[in-house]
């Protein structure tokens, strides 16, 4: 494995960290104070072609290789994990399924305006009963004449109160399983179809987090994306993306846990020396770079490997499962660094510990990340008891 970056990557690396300096950091503190979604920034950030990345150019992309789309959310999660949970939905989500999965028809409908940040998506898996077990979703699709009648909910959707377009999956027929499953591309202005934001979060306070209501939502049959059936394995594979962001955002708070330690500490004097000369806040700065070093090459073996078209659901588990909680473990140990000033905003730690908490939890928990891998390393399938005594 080349683990080595060649001389573009490293021009988009640091192009997206001047950017993230300039343009992302200065506002995250105030935007997370406000709990303020700040369509701005999006703009700026669709303005660099960070939403659709990966997308082919003639849709609107970049056609940016993965480790390239690591590199860049990397940069964004230091920044601000707001910002990046827009990228990552975008372009991994909502663009890469589409661009995947969808027709020509569609891909020129949405892709350009997706990738460019005039519109946003969502993806509009989880539901208020079903969030692990993906496949027991409720909602429902029934066939009309020339298209789709769709109700249910949606739980915990990024972007859903701004979105333009919702990746919608429905079960057309509960007895088929997942294979009854299929995915639709609805306007979010279709009749039938609210929106209602989601307050109260622990972090991520500067993200639009949705829940959706869809009665009755009409949709015609070139709404479907894939076709009736696909939906669970369209769901399964924009989450082999969308992981391999997430991950790639936890590096980026890992490095922004080390960087902010280091000055601290350097600066901070007690007992007459910078508390950095303390052993034991050495070794606290020592833990999070090896975190952060660890899982950077984990992220970079799954996006080397999805640049190769190789199968590397497994390397995606493995590397979200050790970032995110590299993340949670390198924030809270920021915070330790920082003793009582770490737990205001006046320094980014305390935030970016709200912040890495959700990432354990969203796009697959860290407990089904490791079903995953166990399944893998075992041949037998853990996922349910039911099934593992079966
Ligand atoms: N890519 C493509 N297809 C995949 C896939 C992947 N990564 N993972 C599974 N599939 C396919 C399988 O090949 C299988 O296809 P067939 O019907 O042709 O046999 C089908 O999907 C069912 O797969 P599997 O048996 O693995 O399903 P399980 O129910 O055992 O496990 C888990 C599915 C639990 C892994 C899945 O439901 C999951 O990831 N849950 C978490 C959901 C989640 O992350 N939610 C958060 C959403 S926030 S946006």
């Amino acid at each position: 494995m080349d683990l080595d970056l060649s001389d573009e990557q490293r021009l988009i690396q640091e192009t997206a960290r001047e950017f993230v300096d300039r343009e992302v950091v200065p506002r995250a503190r105030d935007n997370d104070r406000a709990a303020r979604f700040d369509l701005e920034l999006v703009g700026r950030i669709g303005g660099m072609g960070y939403l659709g990345a990966p997308v082919a150019e003639e849709y609107g992309g970049r056609s940016l290789d993965y480790v390239s789309y690591g590199l860049i959310v990397e940069q964004i999660g230091r920044g601000d994990s707001s910002a990046r949970t827009v990228v990552s939905v975008q372009t991994s989500l909502v663009c890469g399924s589409i661009e995947r999965w969808g027709s020509e028809e569609q891909k020129q409908r949405w892709l350009p305006r997706l990738c460019s940040g005039d519109a946003l998506g969502c993806f509009g898996l989880t539901e208020p009963d079903t969030g692990s077990d993906a496949a027991a979703l409720r909602t429902r699709a029934e066939r009309t004449d020339g298209g789709w009648r769709i109700s249910g909910q949606k739980m915990f959707i990024s972007l859903g109160n701004h979105a333009e377009v919702a990746l919608v999956f429905a079960q057309t027929d509960p007895s088929e399983k997942h294979r009854g499953i299929a995915c639709f591309l609805v306007p979010t202005d279709s009749a039938g179809f609210t929106s209602q934001e989601i307050h109260g979060k622990l972090g991520l306070r500067a993200s639009d987090t949705a829940s959706l209501a869809l009665d009755g939502v009409e949709v015609p049959d070139d709404a479907l994306l894939g076709s009736v059936g696909e939906g669970f394995k369209i769901a399964m594979t924009a989450l082999d993306s969308g992981r391999y962001s997430v991950a790639a955002g936890c590096v980026g708070i890992c490095d922004g846990c080390v960087e902010a330690s280091v000055a601290y500490a350097k600066d901070r004097r007690q007992f007459g020396v910078p508390i950095a000369s303390f052993q034991l806040v050495q070794e606290m700065i020592a833990e999070m770079v090896v975190k952060r070093d660890a899982a950077r090459l984990l992220v970079r073996r799954a996006g080397i490997l999805k640049d190769q078209g190789a199968p590397n659901t497994v390397e995606t588990s493995i590397a979200k499962l050790y970032a995110t909680e590299a993340a949670v473990d390198c924030a809270n140990l920021a915070i330790q660094v920082h003793g009582g000033s770490g737990y205001v905003d006046d320094y980014p730690v305390e935030r970016y510990l709200r912040d890495a908490r959700v990432t354990t939890l969203y796009e697959g928990t860290s407990q089904i990340q490791k079903l995953i891998i166990g399944r893998e390393a075992t041949g037998i399938d853990a996922m349910t008891p039911l099934r593992a005594g079966s």
